[in-house]
């Protein structure tokens, strides 16, 4: 899979680049392009932002520069386009499901008040939110957004871990322990170390029930 990122800020993504994701990409598995819009202004002082028309607080995204970056890296609209706001449908394990099918992404990212909308009628196939709550820009999310599908990109996380996880099987994820078996007095659920794997699987699963019960009740059907 291959995800291209718009950003006045390109040195916000260094963390893309660490831990799972990190490998992903130097094993090739994932292409993930940082793409300073500001490369593409023809401002000779490389302005990319103006104030709104009819007035108000704070600074928009020019359309030229993201126009010229847009077509310039996918000219033929082979991608499918996201621009990051509030405004758009809710990020959920669901449409994270629909968006690792994608070949290519291109995710634009908007800071201050955001873009001149006609750079959102003009390029952008669908609006993400990831969640209700305002950032200072889009480029938080755009990374929410990469490693939640990233995680699913073939060979990026094995099989068993995928199948594992909270929502996968409606229910949220059990607790975990490793060693030492007992700290500071404080005893790992003897069950776990009882080698009966039938009795380990019943207990992991009433925990799960019980812990989505306390904490997520709506996602019990
Ligand atoms: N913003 N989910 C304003 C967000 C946001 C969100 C991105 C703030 C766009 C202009 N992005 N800018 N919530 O709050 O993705």
């Amino acid at each position: 899979m291959r995800i291209d990122i718009l950003t006045l800020f390109p040195n916000m993504f260094t963390p893309l680049f660490e831990s799972i994701l990190g490998r992903a990409v130097k094993e090739g598995l994932l292409e993930i392009n940082v793409i300073n819009i500001r490369d593409y202004t023809l401002d000779k002082h490389l302005k990319c932002d103006d104030t709104p028309f009819g007035g108000g607080a704070g600074m928009v995204m020019m359309v030229e520069p993201i126009a010229r970056a847009i077509e310039s890296i996918d000219p033929n609209h082979s991608a499918k386009r996201i621009y990051l706001s509030p405004k758009g449908r809710t990020l959920s394990q669901k449409v994270v499901g629909e968006l690792k099918n994608e070949e290519w992404l291109i995710l634009l990212c908007g800071h201050y008040e955001g873009v001149d909308q006609r750079a959102i009628d003009l390029y952008i196939d669908e609006e993400v939110s990831i969640g209700d709550y305002v950032l200072t820009g889009g480029e938080l999310g755009a990374m929410v957004l990469v490693d939640a599908v990233g995680r699913y990109v073939d060979g990026v996380l094995n099989k068993d871990s995928l199948e594992e996880e909270s929502f996968a099987s409606g229910a949220l994820e059990y607790p975990q322990y490793t060693r030492p078996a007992d700290f500071r007095g404080i005893k790992v659920p003897e069950v776990l170390t009882s080698g009966n794997h039938k009795e380990i699987k019943k207990w992991r699963e009433s925990e799960s029930l019980k812990i989505t019960k306390k904490n997520r009740p709506d996602l019990i059907k």
